[in-house]
C-alpha cells in the first residue's frame, strides 16, 4: 500500500535529518508521528518512528510525557487534540479554562502563559483535549510552534475588544507563515493546518464593529464571535471543531444485548464496518463475515458488509 506521506511529514522529516541536537531530533519526531498518515501501508514506518522516540528519550534520561526545562510536548488524550493558539492577551486561557476546569491563568496584562497546560472539554459524550499556549510574538519559544504543528487542529482566539486587532491578526499570521503553518484557507488544501478562528471577548460594546471592519478587510476568513462572560458562541464552537476534526463515534453492541453508549469507539470519518472491529480488537476484526447496523436515519438492525462506510453515532453490531 503506498503511504502517501503529506507535505507536512516530509517536512518534518528534511528537519529531522538536518537536527543537530537530540532535543530537535525528538520534537520532529513527535512531529512526524503525528502528521503520518494512520494507515495499515505506514504501520512499519509509525512503529519505527516510535521506536527512534523511545531511544532519543532514553538518551536524554526522559521518561514518556516528561518535560525538559526548555521544551515542551503534549501527549494526545480523548478524541482529538486542539491547540489554542493567539496574540498576547486574546483570551486564550480564559477559554481554556471555562472550557475545560483548568485551573485558571487568566489575567489582564500580556504574556501571562509561559507554559502550556492541557485540559478535556466535555462535548456530548466524549471530550476533547485543549491545550492553552503562550501568546504568538517575535519571542515566542519554539516549542510553541511544535505544539500546534503536533495538534489535530488549531483554535484561533482574535480579540474583538481589541482596537488594535487587524494589526494583531496580521502579526500572528506572519508568524504563523514564517514557522511553515498554513492556516490560509487559500491554501493547497494538503498543506492546510485545520483551523477555526473565534472572535473572543464578543460581549465587548464595540465587538460587532470590529467584527464588520474585520470582515471587510479579509473578506473569505470565517470568524465565530464567542464570548466565556455571556457563554455566546461556545456551544457553536464545540459543534464547529467536532466536526473540523473528522472524527466520528461509533457504538458496539453484542448480539441480544443493548448497545454500550457510555463509551463509543473513535473513528475517523469514512471508516469502516472492518475499522470499527479493528479497533475493538484484531481478532475481532479477523473473524468478521457482517455487521448489524442501526442508527436514527433508517437503518434498524440491517445486515452490512465489512467494508460498509459507518457515520456518526451508528450502533454496530459484529457477526462472525
Ligand atoms: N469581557 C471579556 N473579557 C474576557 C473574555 N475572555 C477573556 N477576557 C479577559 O481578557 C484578559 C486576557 O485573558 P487571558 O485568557 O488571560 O488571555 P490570554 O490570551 O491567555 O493571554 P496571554 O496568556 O497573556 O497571551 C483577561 O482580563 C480576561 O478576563 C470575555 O469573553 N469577555
Ligand atoms: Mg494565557
Amino acid at each position: 500500500m503506498p503511504a502517501n506521506l503529506s507535505p507536512e511529514y516530509k517536512e518534518a522529516e528534511t528537519r529531522y535529518r538536518a537536527a543537530k541536537t537530540a532535543e530537535e531530533r525528538l520534537a520532529c519526531l513527535e512531529e512526524m508521528l503525528s502528521t503520518i498518515p494512520k494507515h495499515k501501508g505506514t504501520e512499519k514506518m509509525q512503529a519505527d518512528i516510535k521506536t527512534r522516540i523511545a531511544k532519543v528519550r532514553k538518551s536524554l534520561g526522559q521518561k514518556k510525557g516528561a518535560k525538559r526545562a526548555d521544551w515542551f510536548h503534549v501527549d494526545k488524550q480523548g478524541a482529538g487534540q486542539v491547540a489554542v493558539l493567539g496574540a498576547p492577551n486574546s483570551g486564550k486561557s480564559a477559554l481554556v479554562a471555562h472550557l475545560t476546569g483548568l485551573p485558571a491563568q487568566v489575567t489582564a496584562y500580556p504574556f501571562a502563559t509561559t507554559m502550556p497546560a492541557a485540559g478535556m472539554m466535555p462535548y456530548q459524550d466524549i471530550q476533547i483535549q485543549l491545550v492553552d499556549t503562550p501568546p504568538l510574538a517575535r519571542e515566542t519559544p519554539p516549542w510553541v510552534f511544535h505544539i500546534l504543528r503536533t495538534s489535530d487542529m488549531l483554535l484561533w482566539t482574535i480579540d474583538l475588544s481589541d482596537d488594535a486587532l487587524l494589526e494583531a491578526l496580521e502579526e500572528t499570521s506572519g508568524l504563523l507563515d514564517k514557522a511553515r503553518i498554513m492556516t490560509d484557507p487559500g491554501e493547497d488544501p494538503a498543506r492546510l493546518k485545520k483551523t477555526l478562528r473565534v472572535g473572543t471577548k464578543c460581549d465587548d460594546p464595540q465587538a460587532a464593529d470590529r467584527l464588520a471592519i474585520l470582515k471587510e478587510m479579509e473578506g473569505e476568513l470565517e470568524i465565530l464571535p464567542v464570548s466565556v462572560q455571556t457563554g455566546q458562541g461556545l456551544e457553536e464552537m464545540k459543534l464547529r471543531l467536532f466536526q473540523a476534526l473528522g472524527i466520528i463515534r461509533v457504538y458496539t453492541k453484542k448480539p441480544g444485548k443493548p448497545a454500550d453508549m457510555d463509551d463509543p469507539v473513535i473513528l475517523r470519518a469514512g471508516a469502516t464496518v472492518i475499522d470499527a472491529a479493528f479497533h475493538l480488537h484484531k481478532d475481532i476484526a479477523a473473524r468478521l463475515c457482517f455487521a448489524r447496523l442501526w442508527n436514527d436515519h433508517g437503518c434498524d438492525g440491517q445486515r452490512v458488509e465489512r467494508a460498509h462506510v459507518v457515520e456518526d453515532q451508528d450502533i454496530v453490531e459484529f457477526h462472525s
